[in-house]
């Protein structure tokens, strides 16, 4: 199989890359280890910020996110019993939309499809071979058959444990990592969301979150220990612990729909780049689910290497490519600067340090009464901080 270029990965990232070339009038072929109804259903991201509302819109995907997303102006802290909220609109001018990442992952393989895009669900990139510096490919197996994919160029799109990574020789890359001692207890609820907003709460318990996907669905996260088994979490259990950390004594029950432990943890791989692979998303850097960040940063990687194709197969120039990771670096550490902050500013230490507690506290009183604090959160947040 041959085309300009081969995606591995039919995420965020590896669909809209699809997708953008395919407006360039450039040719690629999408590979996919998992079945359409897994990658449509996987529970994940919400938060969109408006530059990437905007690149939807820009891109033609707009439609049923204009109509079905929530147009969020700011959202809550809550701690000490106190709740504060952070007004994007009045501190920014700009807002967040709640849509869900599957929602986004629907819309970008239904325009594929329409459009006769290559989208190979069920075909497993087993590795990429770089030997022909001109002409790299992509083993894979479709169907229990391996072949191989001849490209121009590879985009590894295939998240936090792809093999896309594996191709770059390790003294060609720098890995930036960090664990925390914490993770998430996620569940998607039949419950309305207990508030218009999203509530971020800091609690001497640990932290918790409210947020949604419709006005009768919400989606709720629990801090708890990074090795914890769901199965220590019965539904009752975790109402009650919501109801606590959160403040909302009324907060549900209702059934939950799905439930899972994500553990948290920051990386970042540089260059994001190496001869004619470029890596996008996950699979080249994670950040703590906080920040709200990941989705957003995987639809940005893509739009500048997008362009940077289009550039290459319009007129040859490959100035923009070359710079490919760079560009995208100030964004991303940005962004793991932030995700880190906001999980420091709202977790709390399992050791559970009184003093280290005391400066969390005065930290959140701090970013939500000095205006300067509050819009060093805000600009962060909606994606509009200088980089
Ligand atoms: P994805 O979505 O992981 O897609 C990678 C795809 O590659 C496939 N794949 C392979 N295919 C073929 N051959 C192989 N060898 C392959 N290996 C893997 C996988 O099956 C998959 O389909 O990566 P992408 O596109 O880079 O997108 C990144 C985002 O998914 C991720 O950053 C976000 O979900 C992170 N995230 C959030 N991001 C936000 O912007 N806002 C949020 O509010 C937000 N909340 C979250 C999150 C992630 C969470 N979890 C579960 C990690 C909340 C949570 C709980
Ligand atoms: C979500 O809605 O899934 C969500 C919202 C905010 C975050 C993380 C996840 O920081």
């Amino acid at each position: 199989m041959r085309t300009q270029v081969g995606i591995v990965g039919a995420g965020p990232a590896g669909l809209m890359l699809s997708h953008l070339l395919h407006l360039a009038g450039v040719g690629s072929v999408v590979l996919e280890v998992r079945d359409r109804e897994y990658v449509e259903r996987r529970v994940r991201a919400g938060v969109l910020e408006q530059g990437t509302v905007d690149l939807l819109d820009e891109a033609g995907l707009g439609e049923r996110m204009r109509r079905e997303g929530l147009v969020h102006e700011g959202v809550n802290l809550a701690f000490a019993g106190e709740r504060h909220r952070i007004d994007f609109r009045d501190l920014t001018g700009r807002t967040i939309t709640v849509y869900g990442q599957q929602e986004v992952v629907k819309d970008l393989i239904q325009a594929r499809l329409a459009a006769g895009g290559t989208v190979l669900f069920e075909a497993e990139a087993l590795f990429v071979d770089l030997g022909d510096a001109e002409r790299p490919r992509v083993r894979f197996r479709d169907a229990s058959v391996e072949r191989w994919l001849e490209c121009d160029f590879v985009a590894a799109c295939d998240g936090s444990h792809g093999i896309g990574r594996t191709a770059v020789p390790a003294e060609k890359v720098t890995v930036f990592e960090h664990e925390y001692p914490h993770a998430w207890l996620g569940v998607l609820a039949e419950t309305p969301p207990a508030s218009d907003e999203l509530i971020y709460a800091y609690h001497e318990r640990g932290f918790a979150l409210q947020s949604m996907r419709t006005q009768e669905i919400s989606r709720l996260y629990l801090q708890v220990p990074a090795d914890e088994d769901p199965a220590a979490w019965p539904d009752d259990r975790i109402w009650e612990e919501l109801r606590t950390r959160l403040g909302e004594p009324e907060l549900g029950p209702g059934e939950i729909l799905e439930k899972g432990v994500t553990a948290m943890r920051s990386l970042v791989m540089e260059p994001m780049q190496h001869g004619r692979l470029f890596l996008a998303g996950d699979a080249a850097h994670v950040v703590p689910p906080t920040g709200a960040k990941g989705m957003n940063l995987a639809l940005a990687d893509v739009s500048v290497l997008a362009a940077g194709l289009a550039a290459y197969y319009s007129d040859g120039s490959e100035a923009s490519l070359a710079a490919y990771s760079e560009t995208c670096l100030r964004r991303v550490w940005r962004a793991e600067h932030f995700s880190s902050w906001m999980t420091n500013l709202l977790h709390r230490d399992p050791a559970g340090d009184p003093f280290e507690h005391r400066l969390r506290l005065s930290h959140l009183r701090y970013v939500t009464s000095s205006r300067a604090a509050a819009t060093s959160l805000a600009e962060n947040y909606v994606g509009e901080a200088p980089v």
